[in-house]
């Protein structure tokens, strides 16, 4: 068993008292001895770690508030680990989707001695912060991050909750040339882990389905202006224009596409598959245009669970999920299950229990692991925009 325990003192006078959290309380002078504790409370700390600034700080506060309300629902249920009740505490932290501040905030972390990390959002900060916590034998459960790297770096410390860049460029690629009977085909990446990847599976995808790509372009994800690649693709006449990248790039790159006259459909992963891409692209977004895939999905019965998720999430937040707060959601469920089931929060005891996780029911699905740490029959929910919403279109598996 690993707690902090943190205690509640009757004291007579101040003392010095080093709190679960870590911080440091002033220290009073030396008076009568303290009284013994009058209650205890046994302390895990679970990180979390997205980008609440920044571009896409919509979906990192997304993910942020699916971990609060996690553990909000444990501590009102009450986890008891080795026969005494623990409360969980969340230590949420800001990776502004920087891969220098990823590594950071993660090293924050690992010096509190959180017993496990939710997190990053992006593969390009999941990456580096992922050494950090394998070296401290912390266990990490990605909700978002799809680079495939993630998990075959031979960490045992390293789960993702989501189909990863293979499965959903390829899938994508598929896609657009066998159902929406693309021939020649636009590629943008915004030279991201995650863009540049699921760019490179896509097109992949599309040669070997038999289309053509005729532009590969590159922007930034901090970029505001496409004129420029947008002038040359649309010299090109896609049908169909991939982008790899987040939504808040995507939006934008939308509305230029719309005032150059470029008609082509456009596809991406799982990072523009959000509520905020249909609000950022407005009336730039035609209906049938956009097609993406959440790199998840639930069906048939499932889908009662995910549902009475969201209108929980909204009921707190007063706000829409974005895509990825059902996966933090259950990333922090499934790693305190498995901290119950080992009986214990040291990391040590309930990594291996949690590697093992083979029945647990999500709100996103059945989950366990592969012997790389990622979810195993991972599904993708292909979306694309009607009438301003998101509307799932099928669930591959
Ligand atoms: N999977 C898309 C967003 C997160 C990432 O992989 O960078």
């Amino acid at each position: 068993m690993q707690f902090t325990v943190k205690s509640t003192l009757t004291v007579l006078a101040a003392a010095t008292l080093l709190v679960a959290c870590g911080k440091k309380e002033e220290a009073a002078p030396a008076a009568a001895p303290a009284a013994a504790p009058a209650a205890t409370a046994a302390v895990v700390k679970i990180g979390h770690v997205g980008p609440t600034s920044g571009a896409i700080a919509h979906l990192g506060k997304d993910n942020e508030n699916g971990a609060r309300l996690a553990i909000e629902e444990l501590n009102a249920a009450g986890v008891m680990i080795d026969g005494q009740k623990v409360t969980l505490e969340l230590m949420a932290e800001d990776d502004a989707a920087d891969p220098k501040q990823g590594t950071a905030v993660a090293q924050k972390l690992v010096d509190a001695k959180v017993a496990g990390v939710i997190g990053h959002l992006n593969s390009g900060t999941t990456i580096p912060a992922s050494k950090l916590y394998s070296d401290a034998g912390i266990p990490q459960i990605s909700p978002s991050a799809t680079n495939p790297k993630y998990t075959r770096q031979g960490f045992k410390t390293a789960f993702r909750l989501v189909a990863d860049d293979t499965q959903l460029g390829g899938t994508l690629g598929k896609y657009a040339v066998g159902t929406l009977k693309g021939k020649s085909i636009a590629v943008i990446d915004d030279r991201t882990a995650y863009g540049q990847g699921v760019a490179e599976e896509f097109a992949k995808a599309v040669e070997a389905s038999g289309g053509k790509v005729v532009a590969k372009e590159f922007t930034t994800d901090k970029a505001t202006d496409f004129n420029s690649i947008l002038t040359t693709i649309k010299g090109k006449k896609p049908d169909v224009v991939f982008f790899g990248g987040m939504d808040a790039v995507a939006g934008p790159m939308l509305k230029q596409m719309k005032s150059l006259g470029i008609k082509a459909k456009f596809m991406g992963g799982d990072g523009i598959c959000s509520t905020e891409l249909v609000k950022l692209g407005g009336d730039a977004i035609a209906d049938d245009q956009v097609f993406c895939a959440e790199a998840g999905g639930v069906e048939g019965e499932a889908k009662a669970g995910m549902e009475e998720f969201k209108t929980k999430f909204k009921a707190k937040f007063n706000a829409d999920v974005q895509v990825y707060a059902p996966y933090v959601y259950d990333g922090v469920k499934v790693m305190v299950a498995a901290m119950v089931k080992a009986n214990s929060s040291d990391p040590a005891k309930y990594l291996p229990v949690l590697a093992a996780t083979a029945d647990y029911q999500g709100v996103t699905g059945p989950i366990s692991f592969d012997e790389k740490g990622d979810i195993k029959n991972g599904a993708l929910t292909l979306k694309t925009v009607r009438a301003g919403k998101l509307e799932t279109l099928a669930v591959i598996r």
